[in-house]
C-alpha cells in the first residue's frame, strides 16, 4: 500500500466516499485533514474559509461548537463544494446499533464522513449505514473506524486494531478508512488511513495527545491522510500554516512512493 499512488489505490476502493477523497487528494495535491476543533459557529466558518483550499478533509467536532445551527451545517455543505474537500464529523459513535443510528441521523445530512469505535462490535457500521440511508446521496457517506489513538495510555491493542481492521472488509462499501497510528493496520489498498496527532512545534500537550511531524507520520505511521488541529486553527495565521503543513504532507507522500 505505502508504495502505491493514491490514481492506482483508487481502483480498489469499494466506497464511494473514499473513491471520491482519492479524486480530491489527487485534484488538490492535499492529504492534510484540518481539524476545526474551535468554539463558536463563526470560527468554525471562518477558520474554513481559511484553510478550504489547502485540504481534503474538513473535520468537526460540532458538539464543542456553542452555537451549532442547521444554518452552519448549510454554510460548510457551501464551502465544502466551493474548495472541493469532505467533511467528517468526528462523534466517535460508541453505542449499540440502535442508539448510534439515532445518534447518527442527527449529523448524517450534512457530514460526508463520520468516525465511530469498533468497541460495541462491527453492527454499529450497517447502524450507521441506516442513518446516511434517510439522507440524499447517503450511499455516498462513508465510515472512519478507530482502531488506534494518538493519546497516551490508549487501551487500543494490536489484537483490537486488528478486529477493527476485520470490520473495514466485513462492510466494504460503508468503511472508508480506519483512524489508526501504524502502518500495518489497514487491510486493504482502497481503505484510507487517517492519523490525527501531527503538529511541528510541540510534542504534545497536558492532557495526553502525542504528536510527530509529517514526515514520520506519513513515512514511518503510514498516514494517507494526516490530521492537524491546534497547529493550524491556534497560530495568528491558519491559511499560511495549512499551506505549510499541506506542502509537507504530499511531500511526504511523495518521498513514500519513492
Ligand atoms: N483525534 C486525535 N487522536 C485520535 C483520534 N482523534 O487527536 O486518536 C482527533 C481529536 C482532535 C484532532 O479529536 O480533533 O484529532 C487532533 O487535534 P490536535 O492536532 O489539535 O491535537
Amino acid at each position: 500500500r505505502l508504495k502505491l499512488s493514491f490514481e492506482k489505490r483508487k481502483q480498489f476502493a469499494k466506497s464511494a466516499a473514499a473513491a471520491s477523497l482519492f479524486d480530491i487528494m489527487v485534484a488538490k495535491n492535499s492529504n492534510l485533514c484540518v481539524a476545526a476543533d474551535v468554539p463558536t459557529a463563526e470560527k468554525l466558518l471562518e477558520i474554513t474559509k481559511l484553510v478550504g483550499p489547502y485540504i481534503c478533509v474538513l473535520k468537526t467536532h460540532h458538539d464543542i461548537v456553542d452555537n451549532f445551527t442547521d444554518d452552519t451545517a448549510v454554510e460548510l455543505q457551501k464551502l465544502a463544494k466551493k474548495f472541493n474537500f469532505l467533511i467528517m464529523e468526528d462523534r466517535k459513535f460508541a453505542e449499540i446499533g440502535s442508539i448510534a443510528l439515532k445518534q447518527a441521523s442527527k449529523v448524517a445530512g450534512w457530514a460526508d464522513l463520520v468516525t465511530a469505535h469498533s468497541n460495541a462490535g462491527p453492527d454499529i457500521v450497517p447502524a450507521l449505514r441506516s442513518a446516511f440511508s434517510t439522507c440524499p446521496e447517503g450511499d455516498k457517506k462513508g465510515v472512519f473506524l478507530v482502531a488506534e489513538m494518538s493519546s497516551k495510555g490508549n487501551l487500543h491493542s494490536p489484537e483490537y486494531a486488528k478486529a477493527t481492521a476485520n470490520m473495514a472488509i466485513l462492510y466494504p462499501e460503508v468503511v472508508s478508512g480506519l483512524v489508526c497510528q501504524s502502518p500495518s493496520v489497514v487491510p486493504s489498498l482502497g481503505v484510507l488511513q487517517l492519523t490525527p496527532g501531527v503538529n511541528l512545534e510541540t510534542k504534545g500537550d497536558s492532557l495526553g495527545q502525542q504528536y510527530n511531524t509529517p514526515e514520520v507520520v506519513v513515512g514511518e505511521k503510514g498516514a494517507d491522510i494526516a490530521v492537524v488541529g491546534r497547529g493550524i486553527v491556534s497560530v495568528s495565521d491558519p491559511a499560511a500554516a495549512a499551506q505549510k503543513y499541506q506542502t509537507l504532507l504530499w511531500q511526504a507522500y511523495l518521498n513514500r512512493l519513492a
